[in-house]
This record gives C-alpha cells, structure tokens and sequence, in this order.
C-alpha cells in the first residue's frame, strides 16, 4: 500500500486506498505508470496488473479509458491489448492511438463490468491512484535503459540530470536536500510552458526563422500585423487556429502569405515578408517588428549568419530555451518547450557591446519579456546602460546572462550586473574508464573547462558545454518558474 503523494506545494493530493474495498475477487496488484514513477515517454503505454485471473471475455476495448485528470471528457483512444497468462497476474495493457501530450496528467479510469475466472465483478476504484504524467517527450534522445534498475541509467542529454537516485520522485519541501536538481521532467510535471511567458534571447540571432524547432514559438508582435484570415473570411481572433497561441500558424491559410521554403514550417519570415509595410504601425519606436529586432543593423530580422565560425549562437539559446518538444525533431527539447521567444540580436559573436545590450533588454522589457537570456559577455561598462537593465528588472524582466568561458575570475557583462543572474556552467561528471562500473555521470556534477568564477555568480546550471548553454537552459527554467506562477495566480518579481 502507497503512503498519501503531495506534491511540492501541496498542489495535487493523491489519497489513495480511499474508497471501501468491495466484495470482489479482482483487485488490482500494480500499475505502471503510476504518480510515482518518476519517468514517463509520452509513447509509451500504460499496464495494469491485476491479482487473480481475468474473465478475458469481459474485457474489451470499453473497460477502461485515459484521461487527462482536468478533462475527463477528453478520452485518450487505444487499444487494450489483454495478456492472457491465465494465472494470478493477469494484465491489461493499453496502448494510446496517439501519443500522451507532454506534461499532462493523466487519469486511468476503469468502465466495464470486469470479471475475475469465477465471474465475480471488479468494481472498485484503482486503489494505487490513477494518476500520472507523461514528463519526456519522444524526441529526447536517450538509450533504452531497465527503469527498475537506478544505476541503469545513463544520461546523455543535459535535461534530466540531478535527480536523486536514491528517492527521485520525492518533493518532500520539509527535506529540500532530497529535492531532484536541475531535472526538467519533474518540472514537466506541472508545467511545460506558457504561451504568454516570453523569453528574450539576447544574442547574435537565429539561423533561420523556419527551423522547426523554434518557428512556431516566435514571439509575434500583434501590432504590426493585421487579423489572420482563413481563405479570405478574417478570423474571429488573431490565434485563428485554436491552440491558444498566437504565433505563425495561425497564418496558414492566409493568401496573403506566401509559402515558407520546401519542407519548413511557416515562420515570421514569410509574415516579415507579406506584412513590412515600412510604418510603426504599434507606435513603439521600432518599424516593422512583427518577430523582434535586430540592433547591429538596425532593422526587424533578427537572424544572423550561420555560415560565420561562431555560427548563430543565438539558434542553440533559442533551442536550448524553448525548442518545441513532441515533434519528431531534434535530440533535446528545450527546458521551457511551451514559453514564446524574443528573437533579439545584438552582435555577430559572443561579444557584444554593452551598448547593444542594453538596447536588446530595453525592447525585450517593452515587449513584455518576463525573461532575458543574454549568453554573450560584454568586456565594456557604462553605468547609462546598466541603468537600462536595472529599469527592465524593475519592470518585471529577468536577464540570466553568462559568467563567461575563460576559466578566469575577471568579471563579465551584463552577468557582472547587479540585478542580472549570472549563470556558470556545470555538467555531470563524465565516467573513467578505470572506474566503468561506477555510474559517476548520475550522482554528481563537475567544472566544465570553460566558464567562470567571478564574484557575482548566482547559478551552476547543467549544460553539455560551457556558460552559453547552461545560461539558456537556466533562461528556459525561469520560464517553467513564471509559468507555473502564472497557472497558480502567483505574482512574481524578478527579485522573488
Ligand atoms: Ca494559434
Ligand atoms: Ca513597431
Ligand atoms: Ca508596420
Ligand atoms: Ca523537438
């Protein structure tokens, strides 16, 4: 029997063994997943252990549905696939038509008149508690691993790392020390994003709009674009498609636009295109800024130039933030695959002027921006331009920005800042040959051989590399963090 699972906060409560046992000969043993089971694939199916033999002529494909716990009417369909063993485990698998949506929770619910071998009926309520959540989505790449066996598992990627392997699903807020770290999936728990929190990527721009990663969470701005249309009706509302955001799909059907390269996704580009009317059509000073800014050649692509050595810095920040999860692309969702981004760019390189900087968070806060990531340093000062990001602070805006990669104790730009969050880097400690039988890479963290130590850091973040990454990835958590806020009706300042 499973003690009571709160959640952190006391959000979900999960009594279980709650309901008075039946008269019945069925009952459940097990079920995978379940609340606690820290790891859930969005593919994959859920089973159901019972401990006696089933009727099997009395279950179909009516005997049991999924459902997301707040939509019980949004019924998951599949397929139940009975394993007749005919001894006393008998199982029921169900396998979802479509995949579990990323960080939903899900509620099993039994339907039918089941039987047990001597026809007696099994009417109660799962007594482990029905709940779960599907919290990695299928384009995290990561290798089959025994899920019963901690040590068997072996991270590759920089967003499940810190969890403890000795108790990892608890969140128990009275013994924070057994709290997972830097684990996206148990953020994914609660929240995957939101639309209205926009992340601010400060840096030397995208490589494309169209990337399918990233092209359906630009940021668009309202003002300067007229309402979609569907053929040639106008929309009844500028998210024409329905899915609760406002971004470049909902121009799909719009014959106004033309159509985005062989084999991408529509982008603000093609909008940029159809819609640049030389006007402040918004009146904010900056002309034509349907999908951010560019402040190195003063105009509104903010896309650099891939083909540069440094490539564009800014598309990985962009992807390690907020790269879209779920979607048949990529080896890594980003941390906040949800949240909108700010394409902002300031520079060609991972240098940029302080100056430029500034300009970058001054927009990023007067488009609403509840985060900055700014993963470039600055060797320059000017008290005028920290003033700028000390107002953006005040209106709301967070800038996480980079300690820097020089292994040095010099400070670095914006990160060196009062109000900015200075990101180091951090990644899990690579195994020894020597030593292969020890899975160092899950129980602990080291120093990459890039960042930096100066005196104003405030956050060792998980990465693959070196600040850039880590800087973004803390960028897509404080997005998580606002996010979940928001869910709650939560205020939160960037000093909170
Ligand atoms: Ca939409
Ligand atoms: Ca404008
Ligand atoms: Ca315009
Ligand atoms: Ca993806």
């Amino acid at each position: 029997m499973r003690r009571p699972i709160v959640f952190a906060g006391g959000v979900v409560t999960i009594l279980v063994a709650m309901t008075t046992p039946q008269a019945s000969a069925l009952s459940l043993l097990s079920q995978w997943p379940d609340a606690a089971t820290w790891e859930q694939r969005t593919e994959w199916p859920v089973s159901l252990v019972f401990d006696a033999t089933l009727n099997t002529g009395t279950v179909d494909s009516d005997s049991f549905f999924v459902a997301p716990a707040d939509a019980p009417g949004d019924k998951v369909t599949g397929t139940i696939e009975f394993d007749t063993t005919n001894v006393a485990d008998d199982t029921v698998i169900f396998t979802p038509s479509e995949r579990w949506i990323l960080g939903r929770v899900y509620e099993i619910h039994a339907t039918g008149d089941i039987e047990d071998g001597a026809a007696d009926p099994f009417d109660e309520v799962f007594p482990q508690g029905g709940l779960f959540v599907a919290n990695v989505p299928m384009d995290l790449e990561r290798p089959d691993y025994n899920p019963s066996d901690p040590f068997g598992l072996f991270i590759n990627a920089n967003v499940l790392p810190g969890f403890d392997v000795v108790d990892p699903e608890s969140t128990d807020i009275d013994k924070p020390w057994t709290i997972p770290g830097m684990g996206a999936t148990e953020a994914w728990k609660f929240t995957t994003g939101r639309p209205d929190v926009v992340i601010a990527i400060i840096d030397n721009g995208l490589a494309l709009y169209n990337n399918r990663e990233v092209a359906d969470r630009l940021f668009l701005n309202q003002g300067e674009l007229p309402m979609p249309q569907d053929g040639t009706d106008a929309c009844a509302g500028y998210d024409c498609n329905g899915d609760g955001r406002f971004s470049a799909s909902d121009y799909a059907n719009d014959p106004r636009v033309g159509p985005p390269p062989a084999s991408y996704p529509l982008s603000p580009g093609e909008l940029i295109e159809a819609f640049a009317d030389g006007v402040d059509n918004d009146g904010n000073g900056y002309v034509d800024d349907i999908s951010g800014w560019d402040f190195l050649r003063n105009r509104p692509e903010a896309v650099g130039i891939d083909e540069w050595p440094e490539g564009a810095h800014g598309d990985d920040r962009a992807k390690d933030a907020c790269a879209m999860a779920d979607n048949d692309e990529g080896d890594k969702p980003g941390f906040c695959p949800d949240c909108t981004l700010l394409p902002i760019r300031v520079s060609d390189a991972i240098l940029a002027s302080h100056n430029a900087v500034a300009q970058g968070v001054a927009y990023a806060s007067l488009m609403g921006a509840r985060v900055g990531v700014a993963a470039s340093g600055s060797p320059d000062y000017s008290w005028e331009n920290e003033k700028v990001i000390l107002d953006a602070y005040e209106n709301g805006m967070i800038l996480i920005a980079a300690s820097g990669d020089e292994l040095g104790f010099h400070h670095s730009f914006p990160a060196a800042g009062e109000t900015v969050v200075s990101v180091k880097s951090i990644f899990p400690i690579p195994n020894i040959e020597l030593l292969d039988f020890l899975p160092l890479n899950i129980v602990a963290f080291t120093e990459t051989y890039c960042t930096n130590y100066n005196e104003h850091v405030h956050v060792a973040g998980s990465s693959g590399a070196c600040s850039s990454e880590a800087t973004a990835n803390v960028g897509g958590s404080a997005g998580l963090i606002i996010s979940r806020a928001n869910d709650l009706g939560v205020e939160l300042s960037p000093g909170k």
